[in-house]
């Protein structure tokens, strides 16, 4: 016998204690195949939804050269991204249910029985650390706390493709075993009553876990679900006028300046201004009467009806060339979100307006006196508060 072959005696008592210990566990019916076929496709779906819908609300964002984004359905945002955050807060019981049910799974020795297996192993890492990730980023970030130093949206959009990525690779290898225990007859004659059961309340605590979840957050965008929303920061019909607010005038440093009786609205090109307008004069101009909402990427989101004066009129009377695009500016000096571009299409739209007025009453400082853009289907941060100046490209 060739002594470079024997395992010392050690590591095979190492080996046999671990692989009984295995055995146990995946003899308990949750941690069995099906279990973690059924979960694996659970997650697949719900990934999946909140892969697209966050690419989606990525480009409206950050518009590449094909990319155009209509205005109609006005509300579409408002669903797209609400699916988004509540898929994502769905997934959470699901994904450590998985990780739980499939843990034994990780020991095993050898590590990796060839290189594909082992490719495929390897892909768990990115998988889990990058779902985990995922989730954490995401539930801070609709939760208002921040506690990283990089840019959420740029953080959360990388590591989607790690995930995505990994999980293809996952979901090739385990497809053929899924596949047969999705199929296999769930409470086939082999499989004793006890193990059923076992199973099936295991399934049925997490997607309970799953569903209260999504319950208790999504009334934040679900306005009759409103009342059941414990876990959202936000609730629609809470704030200033009846409605939320992310950012005051106070934190945008804008109270002196939106309430400046001297205010006016300026029309410029780049090299010149074209026309500016004072409260009075757009007060004079046809008014236009619009119910949209406030679509908050973070998830929650109000449906308002404002008053004010449409973007293509303005810019008519200025005297601005037709079919450009144009960026809206705010007069808060910094911050991420003081300022927003309106494309020839969105323009053209009627209900593209700068509100004055919200509930048929003056608009409140905190939602962006004395103009705030307000047009459909646009992410809330598009939605520029405090408007002061549009520049015609
Ligand atoms: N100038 C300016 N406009 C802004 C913001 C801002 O921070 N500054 N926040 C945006 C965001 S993130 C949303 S969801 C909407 C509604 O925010 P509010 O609740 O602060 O009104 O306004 C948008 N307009
Ligand atoms: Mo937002």
């Amino acid at each position: 016998m060739n002594p470079a072959l024997t395992v010392p005696e050690p590591v095979a008592m190492v080996d046999r204690r671990l692989s009984r210990w295995r055995e146990a566990r995946l003899d308990d019916p949750r941690h069995s195949d099906r279990v973690a076929a059924i979960l694996g496709a659970l997650l697949g779906v719900s990934f999946l939804v909140c892969f697209l819908t966050g690419l989606l609300s990525h480009l409206i964002q950050h518009p590449p050269s094909w990319f155009s984004w209509t205005t109609r359905p006005a509300g579409l945002y408002r669903v797209t991204q609400g699916l988004h955050v509540a898929t994502g807060v769905a997934t959470i019981p699901l994904l450590f249910a998985k990780l739980w049910s499939v843990f034994p799974r990780l020991f095993r020795w050898p590590v990796a029985d060839n290189a594909l297996h082992a490719i495929e192993r390897l892909s768990l890492l990115p998988l889990i650390g990058g779902s985990l990730f995922m989730v954490t980023t995401g539930v801070a970030n609709i939760e208002l706390w921040y506690p990283w130093v990089f840019f959420f949206p740029a953080g959360h959009y990388a590591v989607s493709f790690v995930v995505m990525g990994s999980l293809v690779i996952h979901a090739t290898a385990k497809w053929a075993t899924a596949r047969r225990e999705l199929r296999r007859h769930p409470a086939g004659p082999r499989e004793p009553a006890l193990s059923v059961a076992g199973r099936r309340r295991f399934l049925g605590a997490v997607g309970a876990t799953s569903a209260a979840l999504v319950v208790a957050t999504v009334g934040q965008t679900v306005s009759p679900l409103r009342k059941l929303s414990i876990l959202a920061p936000r609730r629609p019909d809470i704030g200033v006028q009846g409605f939320p607010v992310n950012r005051t005038a106070v934190e945008a440093g804008v109270t002196d300046t939106a309430q400046d009786p001297g205010f006016a609205l300026a029309v410029e090109t780049g090299a010149e201004t074209l026309r500016t307008f004072t409260l009075t004069e757009l007060g004079e101009l046809p008014q236009r009467s619009a119910t949209l909402p406030i679509s908050c990427v973070e998830g929650w989101s109000t449906s308002q009806t404002w008053d004010g004066v449409p973007v293509r009129d303005i810019l008519d009377r200025a005297g601005a060339p037709a079919g450009r695009s144009v960026r809206v500016e705010s007069l808060e000096g910094g911050g991420r979100y003081r300022r927003s571009d309106l494309t020839p299409g969105q323009i053209d739209d009627a209900d593209t307006i700068l509100a004055m007025r919200v509930k048929g009453e003056q608009l409140h400082v905190d939602h962006g006196f004395p103009l705030r853009l307000i047009a459909p289907n646009r992410p809330g941060v598009l939605q520029t508060k405090w408007v002061v100046k549009l520049v015609v490209s």
